[in-house]
Formats: C-alpha cells, sequence, structure tokens
C-alpha cells in the first residue's frame, strides 16, 4: 500500500470486467530527484496477515483485479510506480483507444522530503541550538504533471511530453469536462499562484458520449454504471461519479471509444434503482442523454461473493510449525531497498528423511528458531523428528536436502547475515540423518556435491546467502542448468544422485 495514499481511482484498466485501481505517492521519476528525497518515515513492523500494519511503500500501487476478491500488485510491472509528489490521479481514455491512461496531479509549493535540506537544518541545530528550520529553506517542487498511456494487458508508457501534458504548475486537483463538446473528455486542473492549466484533448479517434437524466432526487445518474458494447473493445465500462478526486468535481459525462469498425454498437445503463435502459443501433460521433423513466424496472443489484472452492483440505494444525518473526529495520542499514527483505519468510523443502518412501518437511527457522524437521506418516500426519537442531543465529534463507551416495540424507541451511554482521559466521549449517535424528555435519565431514551462494544485496550490508544456485553436472546432462532458488524457498529440483552444487569463493 501506498504509505501516503494521496489519491486513489478506479478503472478497468485491463477490460477482464474486473475494476483495478491506483494509490499515488510522492516517488520522483527524475531520478536526481528520486536520489535526493526520502520519507522520513520509519517502516511499520509487518506482521503477514495483519492488513493494518502491512508493508507502505513510498510509491505508487497498482492493484489489478484478479476477480476472486484478492488484487495483485503491479506498480512497477506497469510502469506507474512514480509520478513525482501526485495528488490526483485520473483514469481517462485520452486517445479513445478502448483502454484507460493514467493522468496525475503533482508538484508541491516546498519539497519538504529534501534530504538535503533536512541535514542542512541538522547541522545549523548542532552548532546553533536556538535555530528554527524554517519552511521556506525548502524548495518548491516544481515537476511536470504525468501521463501514461494505457499500452493493453497492464502495461503503461510515460507520454508526459508526447502528450504535451508537462506543465510544471503545481496543481492540485483535477477534474473531467468537455469544454468543446467535440464528446472527449478535457481536462482542468488547479494552479497554485497561478491561472489554471487547461487541457483540450485533440484525439480524432471515433467516440460517443453518455450523459445520464436519472428520476429525482438523483438527476445526474450517480452511481449508475454505463457499458458500451461492440466499440474499440468488446464491453467499455464506466461509473458516474460525484467528486472523487482531490477537492474536485467532474461533469457527469462520459465517453466512450467507438473504434473504426463498430458491430451492433450498444449502450446499457444500469441505474442504481436496478432499472436498467439499453440503447441499440448507437450512431459513432453523437452524444446520448438516457432517461431513467424510459428504463426498464428492476432489483438493486447486491455483489455476490464468489463461493472459493477448496480442493485441498488444510494440514496445518497437524504440522504444528510457527514461524518466529522479529522485527527489524532494514532501513536503518540500507536506505535505499525498496521494501524489506527480513520478513520474506522462511525456505522449505521436502526430502524422505528417514528413508520410509514418504517426503517429509524440513522448514527454515527465523532469527533464534532452530530448522523444524516434520516426518510424514503418509496418512496425512506429521511427528517431531527424534532429537534436537540448534537455533539459528540469523534468518534462515534457503534450504535443500540431497541423499549422499551412501544413502545417507543430508541438509543444508542457508544463513543470512544482516541482523547481527558476523562476516566470520558460516553462510550455511548442515545436517545428516541417522535413521531419521539429525546429526551435525562437520566442517571435515561437509561433502556437499558443492553449494553456490550469493547476496542478494550489493556491497557488504546484507550479503550472503540470499539466493543459492544449482549447477547440474555436466558430465551426466552435457549442459549447465542455473536455477535459481529463492528466499522464498522453492526447494531445489533434482533428480537423487544428480544434483551438484558449486560452493562460490
Ligand atoms: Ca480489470
Ligand atoms: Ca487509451
Ligand atoms: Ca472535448
Ligand atoms: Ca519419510
Amino acid at each position: 500500500m501506498s504509505y501516503a495514499s494521496m489519491g486513489v481511482d478506479f478503472a478497468d484498466l485491463d477490460r477482464d470486467g474486473h475494476l483495478d485501481f491506483i494509490t499515488v505517492e510522492m516517488l520522483s521519476l527524475d531520478h536526481s530527484w528520486h536520489l535526493r528525497q526520502s520519507s522520513p518515515t520509519q517502516p511499520l513492523s509487518r506482521i503477514p496477515g495483519r492488513h493494518e500494519t502491512r508493508e507502505e511503500m513510498a510509491r505508487n500501487c497498482l492493484y489489478q483485479n484478479r476477480g476472486d476478491g484478492t488484487y495483485a500488485e503491479l506498480g512497477f510491472f506497469a510502469g506507474v510506480a512514480a509520478s513525482d509528489w501526485s495528488w490526483t490521479p485520473v483514469f481517462l481514455d485520452v486517445d479513445l483507444d478502448g483502454y484507460e491512461d493514467l493522468l496525475v496531479s503533482n508538484g508541491h509549493l516546498h519539497d519538504v522530503n529534501s534530504r538535503d535540506v533536512s541535514e542542512a537544518n541538522a547541522r545549523l541545530k548542532a552548532q546553533q541550538p536556538n535555530a528554527q528550520a524554517n519552511l521556506g529553506d525548502y524548495p518548491p517542487l516544481n515537476s511536470p504533471k504525468r501521463a501514461f498511456r494505457n499500452k493493453g494487458q497492464m502495461r503503461f508508457e510515460e507520454v508526459s511530453d508526447a502528450w504535451a501534458f508537462n506543465s510544471r504548475a503545481i496543481a492540485h486537483g483535477m477534474a473531467l469536462i468537455d469544454f468543446d463538446h467535440d464528446g472527449d473528455m478535457d481536462v482542468v486542473m488547479n494552479a497554485v499562484n497561478s491561472a489554471p492549466l487547461i487541457y483540450r484533448n485533440d484525439s480524432t479517434a471515433p467516440r460517443v458520449a453518455v450523459r445520464l437524466k436519472g428520476k429525482t432526487p438523483n438527476t445526474q445518474g450517480i452511481g449508475a454504471r454505463i457499458r458500451v458494447l461492440g466499440g474499440a473493445v468488446p464491453v467499455q465500462e464506466q461509473e458516474i461519479l460525484a467528486g472523487g478526486y482531490y477537492l474536485s468535481g467532474s461533469e457527469p459525462m462520459r465517453s466512450f471509444a467507438v473504434g473504426s469498425s463498430p458491430k451492433d454498437l450498444t449502450i446499457e445503463v444500469r441505474w442504481r434503482s436496478g432499472a436498467k435502459s439499453v440503447l441499440t443501433n448507437v450512431v459513432p460521433g453523437q452524444a446520448y442523454e438516457i432517461d431513467e423513466t424510459f428504463a426498464s424496472t428492476g432489483s438493486p443489484q447486491i455483489a455476490q461473493t464468489p463461493t472459493p472452492v477448496s480442493w485441498f483440505e488444510p494440514l496445518t494444525s497437524s504440522l504444528a510449525v510457527s514461524h518466529l518473526q522479529t522485527p527489524h529495520n532494514d532501513f536503518a542499514a540500507q536506505p535505499l531497498l525498496p521494501r524489506k527483505l527480513s520478513q520474506l519468510g522462511p525456505g522449505v523443502c521436502a526430502w524422505d528423511f528417514n528413508d520410509d518412501g514418504h517426503d517429509d518437511l524440513a522448514v527454515a527457522g527465523g532469527a533464534g528458531q532452530p530448522v523444524t524437521v516434520r516426518l510424514n506418516d503418509g496418512r496425512g500426519g506429521f511427528a517431531p523428528v527424534r532429537g534436537e537442531l540448534p537455533a539459528l543465529p540469523d534468518d534462515g534463507t534457503c534450504i535443500a536436502a540431497w541423499t549422499e551416495a551412501d544413502g545417507t540424507p543430508a541438509l543444508v541451511v542457508g544463513v543470512a547475515n544482516h541482523r547481527v554482521r558476523d562476516d566470520a559466521r558460516s553462510a550455511a549449517q548442515s545436517w545428516k540423518f541417522s535413521q531419521g535424528s539429525p546429526v551435525p555435519a562437520l566442517a571435515s565431514q561437509r561433502r556437499y556435491p558443492g553449494l553456490f551462494r550469493a547476496g542478494r544485496c550489493p556491497g557488504r550490508w546484507l550479503s550472503r546467502t540470499f539466493r543459492w544456485g544449482c549447477i547440474q553436472d555436466d558430465s551426466l546432462s552435457r549442459t549447465r542448468v542455473f536455477s535459481s532458488v529463492s528466499a522464498h524457498g522453492y526447494p531445489v529440483s533434482a533428480r537423487r544422485g544428480t544434483e551438484r552444487f558449486v560452493e562460490d569463493g
């Protein structure tokens, strides 16, 4: 979730019938600004599954509706993670190709996220304890307004300059109005200490415009949903809103892309009362006003929550494995991390540690927690392994198992090195299994087929053992296959006896 969530807007960006949405923040698209700015806020310690402590990002977040009550956050993937100090995001199909594009108002009178100025103020305060920080010390933030064209499939390209939507006036509110009555929505924004910004939409693509005449008291049809079928894409749907943008409200009209060869162009309106209007043989290039008086009657629609189909039976309680998560502020040591790495969760792997034909489960622990091994009884039950494994000195990361040539199962666990850095400590711990019980593998016995280890961050801050790779034996496969194993704990996938690991220096 965006930390400040300055503004929000909704649209079905991929035309799959489900509303997607964006929350905007303050991350800059300008590289030098990006490096100078940061929020002074300390991050929350995230508790998995608790939404009130979910991770907060100093950037825009774009949520794709999966249609099952969950969302995928695609800000970086979509190319809309940064739009400077933003206020109002507006989804508007500017080029009328059937897909809503994104416009963002931004800027601020004072760039109070400037770490340069904050640092200078802190130095001054150290020299002159009575000195007061002055808001005027922070320079104005005259960022260009931002436009992003929807390329489809949840990808956007930044087109602020190409679309001449790049004024550096400080703008907060934004509203849509068809000023020139040509059926497309034009844009107006306030500009602090100067004249408002008015952008005429010069798209020439075919369109139809729709206004609603609702029954009293909802005469503008607020909340009604308008669908256009047979236009530039099979179905377009928009809702008439009241307000919704930062201190701004738009004209209650909607514009739809017709495309070059419309087929059976139809407008459907689902009114808040449940009534429905259907208009067929719609002609492109026209503005339609649809009157609720002539709509067919109906009942208000109640959103149905899909009932999930259960394909699995949860066995979590029989595992009796709880992850120990000790809060840690990764950003204190590495302020440029995009997100925390200390809460990725442990690796897991399945292997038959007692050679009874049933794969057992091993889970790497958090800092201060041992690796947990559960033996599978083949009937859905899991029992603790005999013997104890010691607590890990830092977060367990990846975990992998194999069976040695003499038939002895072995287990290796990566150990992170970011809470208390100790470069002398081993980056991995390993055990062999004797009749299903773990026995520490002494250094002299560590006959890893080879282990490749790698850090996750450049430099020394969070080095070592966040990712491993498996390199298959040349002599067997004649090809090298590098398979990365992330800290999320994807198990190493290799046939018994064929896996070979290579350890870096
Ligand atoms: Ca969608
Ligand atoms: Ca578009
Ligand atoms: Ca217009
Ligand atoms: Ca077993």
